[in-house]
């Protein structure tokens, strides 16, 4: 008669035996496939201009930008490498063109928000227009539509890329192609668009040239910033966010893309806010003025003292708040209008 076995070896056989056909137990692993609450990987990251900068420069001499098709330095989580990720289902790359060059038109399925971070005088052209870079815009890039980077400018010129580019290759729907132009034509004189869509006004006749993308293409910062200067002075501030605004695509409402909202707010002086938490993990780039972002993980508190061009992330489900003494404005942007179109989107305000 054969000894009973105990019921590790019967599972651990059991495991075994089945394997080869591609078989697995759920039971091993329930508790981490539906975590009582996200356990994201990814970790809270700061990234200094002051240490990012000379790498930008050092990459300006070691290719040009029609070499690197995009001259980029990838902002990868620490906890994600090799993943060109800063979240689970975002991208984030700080871009160099440098006077003279030309970043080749191409377009892609994945969406592109450029947030510009130093310099002015370099232009980014979409569907025919191009838009002429300032420091603190927001500028978008429909996804599929050819786009082109320039530079006219007589100093570098960086920005921030927030690209959905993890996200696209969590759902294999990315496509790319590369154009048979250079530069595209310009068909279009600068700032139709903004005067077409950016007034509260819009077109009689036309609907959503992009669907469920802006058609401004360019969100310019002084306007930005008036609205958050006008409300610091004259309406009540959030004790959470400060003065803070959501980008919207002007003909819905909405998020500027359908795979990423965008935002601006501005902290006055003395600001110290309470913590809050919120399953879309956030980018910020810091515009201006300085601040702390102290950031919960694994137990223990994190701050990171950032100035501006600076860039953090702030992983899911992460308790954040933040602080300035003298006053800062922060731009960010998540995946949230998609958690919020999967009625997965929550937010915790705690005090
Ligand atoms: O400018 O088209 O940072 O295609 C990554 C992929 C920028 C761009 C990035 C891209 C671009």
């Amino acid at each position: 008669m054969n000894a009973p076995l105990n019921p590790t070896a019967v599972r651990q056989q059991l495991y075994a035996d089945m394997s080869p056909q591609h078989l697995t137990p759920l039971w091993e692993v329930l508790h981490a496939l539906v975590p009582p609450q996200p356990a994201s990987p990814c970790v809270p990251a700061h990234w200094r201009y002051a240490d990012v900068r000379p790498f930008l420069m050092r990459a300006g001499e070691a290719i040009t930008a029609e070499e690197a098709v995009r001259r980029v330095l990838i902002l990868e989580n620490p906890a994600l490498r090799g993943q060109s990720a800063v979240t689970q289902s975002l991208y984030a790359g700080l871009q160099l063109i440098l006077p003279g060059e030309v970043a080749p038109s191409h377009r892609h399925t994945q969406s592109a928000l450029r947030f510009i971070v130093e310099g002015q005088g370099a232009y980014t052209a979409v569907d025919g227009e191009r838009t002429t870079m300032h420091p603190g815009d927001f500028i978008i890039t429909p996804s599929w539509t050819w786009h082109d980077h320039g530079s006219e400018a007589d100093g570098p010129v960086v920005w921030l890329d927030g690209l959905d580019i993890p996200m696209v290759r969590f759902f294999d729907a990315g496509f790319a192609q590369n154009d048979t132009r250079k530069s595209q034509v310009v068909t279009r004189a600068e700032g139709t668009s903004y005067a077409r869509y950016g007034h509260n006004m819009a077109p009689v006749r036309q609907d959503a040239p992009f669907g469920a993308t802006s058609p401004i293409f360019s969100y310019p910062y002084e306007r930005s910033r008036e609205a958050l200067e006008k409300l610091e002075r004259d309406a009540p501030v959030d004790d959470w966010d400060g003065v803070k605004l959501r980008y919207i695509h002007p003909l819905t409402g909405g998020s500027p893309m359908p795979t990423m909202a965008t935002f601006m707010q501005r902290l006055p002086p003395g600001f110290n806010g309470n913590p809050w938490r919120q399953t879309d993990g956030t980018v910020y780039s810091v515009v201006e003025g300085h601040g702390s972002v102290f950031v919960e993980n694994a137990g223990q508190t994190q701050e990171f003292a950032f100035a501006p061009r600076d860039h953090f992330v702030i992983p899911s489900w992460h308790t954040a708040r933040l602080r300035s003494q003298p006053g800062c404005v922060l731009f960010s942007y998540s995946d949230r209008p998609v958690q919020q179109a999967l009625a997965l989107h929550r937010e915790e305000r705690l005090s």
